[in-house]
């Protein structure tokens, strides 16, 4: 590592030394810029590095709701607005018991360098609460929402700060949020994106994330001459990216032999398609954290406590959560033949696991390049509202795919530049940096 990425990260993790997800990300990042602080030393004399890694602001609150039995129950919400060097905060809610300020601060860390390489005029954000959803009535997420909102409201703004979808929170939430939004301020703006597609939304974001992982993968096995058709996928997740993934890699020709929840994964030799993509959004709807329902239903083999990442695969897609694919798992998956490995959802490889992937010359990509494919349909959606016309099915994805494909290249071709072809981390990372480092550098002292 460069001397300057050194000092600041190690000054970081004296500061925010609990805040183990935070600087795991911090250090993706820092590792791969080391290699521009030298040909631009104009980063250096404007501290950009330790102006990048601390968020503009972070709010916090008090979230109290009543469960159908009458009795208080209390989380905490946040919204972290990371950067907006490049645009108002963007960036999703997650709604689930692991969430702390550290497991935000990174997602918003990342999330500044995903919205700069879309393309698209967004800022980085992210916010949430550590209430768990899982086994909660439909009125007791009404209730959560509608309390988080009444905070929540005081922050965002269609220019200022525009929330989404992340883990637990999907279209039903993204419902109940908009609609106490809109009753405590008495407007219709975009302030959250995500929405339903007959009130603002905009078609294919619930796709969005999955289609543009797919996209982008596929543009990675072009640059070795290959594709998805007759490819074994193992997926991990059955959430909302899972089920975009599934559909469009099945799409593409692709076998996807597993799904998994926190709980182990299912193993189905024909692949999903067809219904079984279907039964997918009921098995997230059900409430329940368990992918056996997809095994009794389709009589295929169940491994509880397993991870799909022991199967014989060609790619592997990655759409559940945070460090969930470890050095093991992945030595195991090059052992095993793997050729490509695209991260859905957000650092769901750990740094050694990356590594061995990189060492191995196994196609890799990260998830600031390709998941982007949501948060980029998110900012379609913001265009979408701000002129009133509606985009088509076939607009948006063609819209999503351009974009995607535009990702890739840049990510090409900065790896390239600076010596390191086929490695997307560096490539992402890069050229992510240039972008918010440069438009905080034109910003003056801010
Ligand atoms: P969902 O809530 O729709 O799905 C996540 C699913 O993964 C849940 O069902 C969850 O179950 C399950 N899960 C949690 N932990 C594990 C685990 N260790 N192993 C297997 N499954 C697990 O969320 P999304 O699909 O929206 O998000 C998935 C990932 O993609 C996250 O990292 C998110 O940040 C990222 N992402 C999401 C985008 C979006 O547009 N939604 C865009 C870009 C990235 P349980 O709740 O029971 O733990
Ligand atoms: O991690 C992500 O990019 C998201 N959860 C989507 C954010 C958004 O604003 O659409």
């Amino acid at each position: 590592m460069h001397p300057y990425t050194n000092q600041v990260l190690e000054n970081l993790k004296k500061k925010y030394y609990w805040q183990k997800e935070f600087l795991q990300s911090v250090e993706e990042v820092f590792d791969s810029i080391s290699l521009v602080l030298d040909q631009n030393p104009v980063y250096k004399s404007h501290k950009i590095l330790e102006r990048i890694v601390e968020p503009e602001r972070i709010i916090t609150f008090r979230v109290p709701w009543r469960d159908d039995k009458g009795e208080i129950q209390i989380n905490t919400g946040y919204r972290v607005e990371f950067n907006s060097a490049i645009g108002p905060y963007k960036g999703g809610l997650r709604f689930h018991a692991s969430v702390t300020l550290s497991v935000l601060k990174f997602l918003g860390f990342e999330q500044t360098f995903k919205n700069a390489l879309t393309g698209l005029p967004m800022g980085g954000g992210k916010g949430g609460s550590d209430f768990n959803p899982r086994g909660r009535s439909d009125r007791e997420i009404e209730n959560f929402c509608q309390s988080f909102m009444i905070e929540l409201s005081k922050h965002i703004g269609a220019n200022v700060n525009v929330p989404a979808g992340d883990i637990g929170v999907g279209s039903r939430e993204i419902g109940y949020l908009f609609g106490q939004y809109k009753r405590l301020k008495n407007v219709f703006d975009c302030i959250l994106t995500g929405k339903g597609i007959d009130w603002g939304g905009i078609n294919l974001r619930p796709e969005a994330t999955g289609y543009g992982l797919v996209y982008f993968a596929d543009e990675m096995l072009k640059t070795r001459g290959e594709s998805f058709k007759g490819k074994k996928v193992a997926v991990s997740g059955f959430g909302n990216v899972a089920w975009g993934t599934v559909k469009k890699a099945t799409e593409l020709g692709g076998k996807v032999i597993t799904l998994s929840g926190p709980d182990g994964y299912i193993l189905d030799p024909e692949g999903i398609s067809g219904e079984k993509i279907d039964f997918m959004l009921k098995m997230r709807l059900s409430g329940n954290d368990t992918v056996k329902d997809y095994a009794d239903k389709y009589k295929v083999p169940y491994h509880p406590n397993k991870k799909p990442w022991e199967v014989k695969c060609d790619i592997a897609l990655p759409c559940a959560t945070e460090n969930e694919l470890n050095e093991s798992d992945a030595k195991q998956l090059v052992e095993n033949g793997v050729f490509c490995v695209a991260e859905g959802a957000n650092l769901p490889t750990s740094l050694d696991a990356i590594k061995v992937f990189i060492n191995n010359k196994i196609l890799f990509s990260p998830g600031k390049a390709s998941n982007a494919g949501g948060v980029a349909t998110s900012g379609l959606e913001i265009s979408q509202n701000a002129s009133k016309i509606i985009f088509t099915h076939e607009q948006v994805d063609t819209m999503l795919k351009g974009i995607m494909v535009n990702i890739h290249k840049s990510c090409a071709s900065v790896a390239e530049k600076y010596g390191h072809p086929g490695n997307y981390v560096i490539g992402a990372n890069i050229a992510g940096f240039h972008k918010v480092a440069n438009a905080m550098i034109d910003q003056g002292l801010v």
